[in-house]
């Protein structure tokens, strides 16, 4: 695939210059608050990484009210997040604030949101990606209505990798009132083994709060934006291995949980489960992960995907279940149920699951009639406790 030559150029141009600043990885949040009509602003410089930079006295008066707004940026390694609140009372305001920077929101008023770097090396060669992903909300009571944006950048680049895919635009979203938001998008490259990757990210939102002079009341808003708890690289061939000069580890969402086979007699350790990670409302898996249960039949696998999506669950003879997650960082406890009695494994309860269990009736493990799909309990035996199990169930299909 030819890439647009703009793009790239646009996209390294921030990366290039804060991986030349330091040589080491970086983590910042610069807070500039203020506006370009205020003339009222306070700079509170760069701070470490995992710090929080409150910034507050951000106020325009229109016709004498109150307005008060407070921005917040929070730029660990790997997270980026704004944060800007507005409470406006009955005189008629206008407040503004949280923009970031460079060619952005130009004369829109200045202030800055955080900035994310790092430094990759790639142990092993082969296709990789590195995602990044913008998701937020708006929240806004009383007269009036915020008028918001949100934008994440992101830049990629680095020796012995060739960049395979560049995404054309910025993560941006943009709105009046009340709203939710998110969106992903990724790098792929194709590495040498050694191979260093910078990476870079900064994140920014701007609100305008306007309300007529004489409304009742106070309005509060709240403008909340993140990059969703962190950049992702994501190995897509075998043998793969990242390390940063942060220390972060750079790995996909881990998903695990407990799924509950109906009606074993034994242990669901060993027992073998297929997960499929698909679009929502799809019946297409993105992903296939063949998953053998741990004791108490805990599961676990990792997905290079984030957002929503569904998950599905089926085990040999019981039916798939299926559950619509949101990807945004490790998930934990997750319970699935699953019914049992699908002999044949085709994912419904009926007659051909009952021939099946009626052609190995009275067999044991190790005889030549054994059926391990019709020992629907698994305890060795294809006897009326399958029977029982299969009656309960007959009819039912698991979801598709
Ligand atoms: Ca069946
Ligand atoms: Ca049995």
């Amino acid at each position: 695939m030819r890439l647009p030559v703009a793009v790239p150029l646009v996209v390294f141009a921030l990366a290039a210059s804060v991986s030349a600043q330091s040589t080491r990885s970086t983590s910042r949040a610069y807070a500039l608050v203020g506006s370009l009509f205020t003339q009222n602003s306070q700079d509170s410089g760069y701070v470490a990484a995992s710090t929080t930079a409150t910034a507050e006295a951000l106020e325009f008066r229109s016709s004498g009210g109150q307005a008060f707004a407070r921005a917040e940026f929070m730029s660990g390694f790997g997270t980026l997040r704004a944060r800007h609140t507005a409470d406006l009372d009955n005189q008629g305001n206008h407040t503004r604030g949280l923009a970031y920077g460079p060619d952005d929101f130009a004369g829109e008023g200045h202030i800055f949101g955080g900035e994310f770097s790092d430094v990759i090396t790639i142990g092993g060669g082969g296709t990789f990606r590195f995602y990044y992903s913008l998701s937020g909300s708006v929240a806004h009571t009383g007269p009036g209505a915020p008028l918001w944006r949100a934008k994440l950048y992101a830049g990629a680049f680095g020796t012995g990798v060739t960049l395979l895919r560049a995404p054309g635009f910025f993560l941006r979203f943009e709105g009046t009132g009340p709203s939710s938001f998110f969106a992903e998008d990724y790098y792929e490259f194709l590495a040498t083994p050694g191979a260093e990757l910078n990476i870079a990210g900064a994140l920014g939102a701007l609100m305008d709060v306007i309300r007529e002079a004489g409304e009742p009341g106070v309005s509060h808003s709240v403008l909340d934006a993140t990059n969703t708890g962190k950049f992702r690289l994501v190995p897509m061939s075998p043998g793969m291995s990242f390390s940063a000069a942060s220390g972060t580890a750079y790995t996909s969402v881990r998903v695990s949980g407990n799924a509950t086979l109906e009606g074993l007699a034994t242990s669901a350790f060993g027992m073998p489960v297929t997960i499929q990670v698909r679009e929502v409302g799809s019946l297409t898996p993105l992903e296939t992960h063949h998953v053998v249960l741990g004791e108490g039949g805990t599961f676990s696998f990792e997905t290079a995907r984030t957002g929503s999506h569904d998950v599905t669950i089926q085990g040999p003879s019981w039916l798939r279940a299926k559950t619509t997650l949101n990807l945004l960082g490790d998930i934990e406890g997750l319970a699935f149920s699953l019914f049992n009695g699908d002999v044949n494994g085709d994912n419904s309860v009926n007659l051909a699951d009952f021939l099946v269990l009626r052609g190995a009736f009275g067999s044991t493990l190790g005889n030549p009639g054994y059926v391990s799909g019709a020992d629907l309990n698994r305890d060795g035996t294809v006897n009326v406790l399958d029977f029982l199990i299969l009656r309960s169930n007959f009819g039912r299909s698991g979801v598709a």
